[in-house]
């Protein structure tokens, strides 16, 4: 049997077969790195191939072997992670897009550090614990569900496109969390506290979601 669909309307089946491929290959491009740009980008966005720098205007400088991080509230190991013991963690690669509430996303960025389910693994948060909150080196902070910030693709990120994550991007380690708004990716990150109630973030606090859904436009509320 051939594999290419045929036109010819005579015939039922193929036309059945023809719709089913095309199905089949419009399903994959929801989630494929290759899928055309109006099934990738949420409502009211526009692509950039230029990474915008956005902050609150401080770029702390943190050399790699001065980073230290904390993790606190409701884990069962609660302590300070230091560079050479975040890099003895599993490493990961995720390839993801930025979504951006100022409209901006940019498309496959290449992403390498510790993913947030290794994270998760050595820190184990109690049954107890439902909210992430994450604190910066600049004094920025973002709060999201234990459940998004779970997520298969999020990261912990230092490299991006094999590099170093540079320092107005939030290096040596940021979040990333691709599937929610980018202000939820803390750069510059100091502080990771478990928490069983939600604390608003700098931005929550300021009107923009709770949870941040691109796909949702949960942009504000
Ligand atoms: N520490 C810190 N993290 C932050 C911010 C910030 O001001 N400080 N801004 C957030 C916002 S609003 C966005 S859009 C992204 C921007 O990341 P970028 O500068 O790498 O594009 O970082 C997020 N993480
Ligand atoms: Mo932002």
């Amino acid at each position: 049997m051939s594999d290419q669909p045929s036109d010819n309307p005579g015939r039922r089946g193929d036309k059945r077969l023809a719709r089913k491929l095309r199905d089949v290959a419009e399903s994959k491009h929801m989630t494929g790195e290759t899928a055309a740009p109006s099934r990738r980008l949420p409502p009211g966005q526009h692509t950039t191939v230029k990474w915008p720098v956005l902050d609150l205007g401080e770029h702390p400088n943190v050399p790699q072997r001065e980073w230290k991080m904390s993790i606190a509230g409701l884990v069962a190991r609660p302590g300070t992670l230091d560079w050479d013991g975040f890099r003895a963690l599993p490493q990961s690669e995720f390839v993801s897009d930025i979504h951006c509430v100022t409209a901006w996303s940019r498309f496959d960025n290449h992403w390498a550090g510790v993913s947030t389910r290794d994270f998760l693994d050595w820190v184990s948060p109690l049954p107890e614990a439902k909210f992430v909150i994450l604190r910066s080196f600049d004094g920025y902070a973002t709060n999201l569900p234990l459940e998004h910030f779970a997520a298969s693709d999020a990261l912990l990120a230092h490299s991006w496109e094999g590099e170093p994550l540079s320092r107005e991007h939030g290096g040596p380690v940021r979040l990333i969390v691709p599937r929610l708004y980018f202000w939820k990716s803390a750069k510059w990150l100091r502080h990771v506290l478990f928490t069983d109630q939600d604390v608003p973030g700098y931005w929550e606090v300021r009107g923009y979601h709770s949870i941040g859904d691109p796909w949702k436009e949960e942009r504000y509320g």
